[in-house]
């Protein structure tokens, strides 16, 4: 079981995105959603419609990052300066780029909200909390509204099969309940200003709604 899925994999990943002077790695960003991606698979085929569109940005940005280009794709902000400075980027529907990096990344920036408030309200839930309620409300709160009516509801078919928060916590498989509290409490700082960091770059350079 050593290469089984941990909590700890994940959050490691997010923690080794941000540079020394804030840039945020693509390479250890994707690879946060690469375990993210074995995590979902991990609760099973209903998430497999999740985590296959997960897998498919992902797989654009890997090929970026190791097509010729490469070294543009190192950071997020050395992308979105390469990519607008060689207008690479679609800004209205129907263009020639329709899958930019930063169209791509932009996707799972906003999937990594709904990321940070699930796990934030794991962290400070109680053990009448219901882990799918949870997901849910982070859900319609960041996500949720970039996806049209049929998404949404698949995606709420998919969270109601989550397993309880005992179950849950032990499948994040990261020691006692208390560990896993504790460690998200260290971590989700971290995954909060890569988010944020990000979420600046887009806004000053007007990405936010990319096609
Ligand atoms: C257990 C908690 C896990 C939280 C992880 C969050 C993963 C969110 C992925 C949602 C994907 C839903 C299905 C795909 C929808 C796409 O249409 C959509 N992609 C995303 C990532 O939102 C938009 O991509 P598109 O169609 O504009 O290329």
């Amino acid at each position: 079981m050593a290469d089984s899925f941990s909590l700890h994999n994940v959050l490691d990943k997010f923690k080794l995105c941000l540079s020394d002077n804030k840039e945020v790695y693509i390479q250890y960003y994707i690879a946060g959603w690469r375990e993210l991606v074995s995590f979902m698979n991990s609760l099973g085929s209903v998430f497999y419609f999740i985590s296959s569109d997960v897998v498919k940005k992902i797989q654009i940005l890997d090929n970026y990052l190791t097509d010729e280009n490469g070294p543009q794709y190192l950071t997020i902000q050395s992308m979105v300066k390469y990519e607008l400075d060689n207008k690479l980027v679609d800004l209205t529907k129907g263009g020639s780029h329709p899958e930019s990096g930063c169209r791509t990344l932009l996707r799972l920036h906003r999937a990594l909200l709904w990321l940070q408030l699930f796990l934030e309200s794991l962290r400070t839930s109680t053990e009448e909390s219901k882990t799918s309620a949870l997901c849910s409300e982070a859900y319609n709160a960041s996500l949720a509204q970039y996806h049209p009516w049929i998404i949404r509801k698949a995606a709420g078919v998919a969270l109601c099969t989550l397993p309880g928060r005992d179950a849950f916590f032990d499948v994040m498989n990261a020691g006692s309940h208390q560990d896993v509290i504790t460690l998200l409490g260290e971590a989700l700082p971290q995954i909060s200003e890569v988010y944020q960091i990000t979420q600046d770059l887009y806004a000053k350079n007007n990405l936010l709604d990319l096609p």
